[in-house]
């Protein structure tokens, strides 16, 4: 079958950034699946069945660090797929699709808001707060302390290469909270001033480690080192289940000219260029988690991974994998 071109193009943005994010990106890979259900032309259960696992298997390959992506698409999948054996036919089929994508979008938006509710009650009048790159997620606890009434700074480094921090500072503008832009080099020498420090995840580690942007493990430390608090915020489907069978979780690298031009490149003759585009926060260096399900300390991730997947369903095989041909 033709993977629509709707979809594709979700792919084609997840890969160029275009859309980014971990929560947007899961929302928008299931979206991809919704359109991947309802344009296709099957008229048996099967057929439908490998139309959308070949539509989960592009989305699935176009970022590898964000593990809400495969979460998300296993989430669609694993439901549609036990959904398969309880319908008529293939148009009840697209139908339980079509609500399962919807119900997974809800789940997550409830969580992005749950966690700005959560987090809010750890932010005081008068805080200086660092945050890093781009985390709708950590944004929202920011967004639900302002519309509390309380009165604090942002701290927002650039991120380099790709400039994410600009992003925040423009959303913070927008909601009326004041920040302040600073180089990334800046952040050791700043940490001296903050209270307490708000970041996302692209993913979380069954040992409670936290993979976000490149540079938020150097903030971690500044803020170790300064004694401010360091916290995560993270939807439950952030947590990596591949992890607790002892797997790493793999670290994007990222094309060499987000960080300087090809024909500067070409004319050096003994330099090359590594674009590593996240890493990883030992959980030492985070005081708390706040998940859609409470403030939990990085130890408490295994509980999560468990309650979301149990002990044994940790290969990394994904449901649509047999269903591709
Ligand atoms: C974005 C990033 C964000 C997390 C969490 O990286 O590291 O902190 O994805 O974001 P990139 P959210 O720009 O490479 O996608 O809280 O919005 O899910």
């Amino acid at each position: 079958m033709a993977i629509p071109q709707e979809t594709k193009k979700i792919a084609g943005d997840i890969q160029s950034m275009r859309i980014r994010g971990a929560g947007r990106i899961a929302r928008a890979a299931v979206k991809g699946l919704m359109i991947a259900t309802q344009e296709s032309k099957a008229t048996q259960i099967t057929e439908l069945l490998r139309d959308v696992a070949q539509a989960a298997q592009i989305l699935y390959e176009t970022r590898p660090t964000a593990v809400s992506l495969p979460n998300g698409l296993r989430y669609f999948y694993s439901r549609f797929l036990s959904k398969s054996s309880q319908v008529p036919d293939s148009s009840a089929l697209k139908e339980a699709g079509l609500k399962i994508g919807k119900e997974f979008i809800e789940m997550s938006n409830n969580a992005v808001k749950t966690i700005g509710e959560i987090g809010a009650r750890l932010i005081v009048n008068g805080d200086i707060i660092f945050t890093y790159c781009n985390s709708a997620t950590a944004f929202g606890v920011l967004k639900a302390a302002h519309d509390l009434g309380k009165k604090f700074t942002v701290y927002v480094p650039e991120t380099r290469p790709k400039y994410q921090g600009h992003i925040t500072a423009t959303w913070l503008d927008e909601a009326g909270i004041p920040s302040i832009l600073i180089t990334d080099n800046s952040v050791r020498y700043l940490m001296a001033q903050a209270d307490k420090v708000f970041v996302g995840a692209d993913a979380i580690t069954a040992n409670g480690a936290v993979v976000n942007k490149i540079g938020t493990s150097a903030v971690a430390l500044a803020a170790d080192e300064a004694r401010v608090d360091f916290y995560v915020a993270a939807e439950s489907y952030k947590f990596s289940p591949a992890t607790m069978a002892g797997e790493l979780v793999e670290i994007e690298e990222r094309n060499t000219e987000e960080v300087v031009n090809a024909d500067v490149l070409q004319k050096w003759k003994y330099v090359s260029v590594l674009n590593p585009a996240f890493d990883v926060t030992p959980p030492e260096f985070i005081d708390a988690i706040i998940t859609e399900q409470g403030v939990i300390p990085p130890q408490g991730a295994i509980a999560v991974l468990y309650q979301a997947f149990g002990w044994l369903s940790t290969e990394q095989s994904w449901p649509w994998t047999p269903y591709l041909e």
